[in-house]
């Protein structure tokens, strides 16, 4: 993971002049195709006609970027895709959003400098909130930004739910999609597996132990941390992914992240 705590002032400032400048350079493209074989997010719900609002995704993969453009040494990392999307076929237990209905995603949890732009607004802090759009209309290419120094790869999450004014349906949980501009080191966190390295080993439960005490940790999701579900990292957690470390039988049921 990359940080630069002390940059924030000044990466503001470039992070700004890069969404400009990408701005200006979007403008004079014609509409994104829709060939890039990334799938879709697919926007609806876990009931017809209510229930929760819910996404069929894949954020179990990374989001890769490209460059875009560069201000002094920073560089803005930018994608269209994956776009969001009423869905064309249903899963079950995944419904289709009632016409009329109008869904917002509001940011969770962010990276140190990850950003999603939607409809002209930049989400780049926790809380912002857009509308995405109204059943069925609610295809829209967000633009998946992250600004990094020159020369730096980087692997940061976004996480955000979908929330709406509809009485009949209940925001959704939080997902998290994770974006990067080296897809061969971005390791995603999964549950008891914080550092992502594929794998339950003893550094996992060291950064699980860390965290339950508040020290700096791996943690970086914390769901990924909180294996028997209570709602934080405890030392509980840390002694049940050390078990599963070592073979031991334990249950890892982090809540979903
Ligand atoms: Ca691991």
């Amino acid at each position: 993971m990359t940080t630069m705590g002390g940059d924030r002032p000044r990466l503001a400032l470039v992070a700004t002049a890069l969404a400009l400048l990408l701005a200006a350079m979007m403008s004079a493209r014609p509409a994104f195709a829709h060939d890039s074989g990334v799938p879709f997010i697919y926007v609806g719900a876990t009931a017809a006609d209510g229930g929760a609002l819910a996404l069929d995704h894949n954020l179990g993969l990374p989001i890769v970027l490209e460059a875009t453009a560069r201000v002094e040494d920073f560089v803005l990392y930018a994608a269209q895709d994956p776009a969001f999307e009423p869905p064309s076929h249903l899963p079950e237990g995944f419904f289709a959003l009632a016409p009329g209905v109008t869904v917002a995603v509001e940011v969770t949890d962010l990276g140190p400098s990850v950003a999603v732009k939607i409809g002209g607004v930049e989400l780049d802090r926790v809380g912002a909130s857009v509308v995405l759009g109204t059943a069925p209309e609610l295809h829209r290419h967000p633009e998946w930004r992250l600004t990094l120094p020159v020369g730096a790869r980087s692997c940061q999450p976004i996480g955000f739910r979908l929330t709406t004014d509809a009485p009949a349906y209940t925001p959704s949980r939080r997902y998290t999609a994770w974006l990067t501009n080296d897809e061969a080191t971005c390791a995603i966190p999964t549950c008891g597996d914080p550092d992502g390295s594929g794998g339950i080993t003893v550094s996992d439960g060291v950064n699980v132990l860390r965290a339950a005490v508040g020290l700096a940790s791996a943690c970086i999701v914390p769901a990924a941390c909180d294996v028997d579900g209570s709602g934080a990292p405890s030392v509980t957690d840390g002694v049940r992914v050390l078990r599963a470390a070592a073979g031991l039988p334990a249950d890892l049921a982090c809540p979903e992240f």
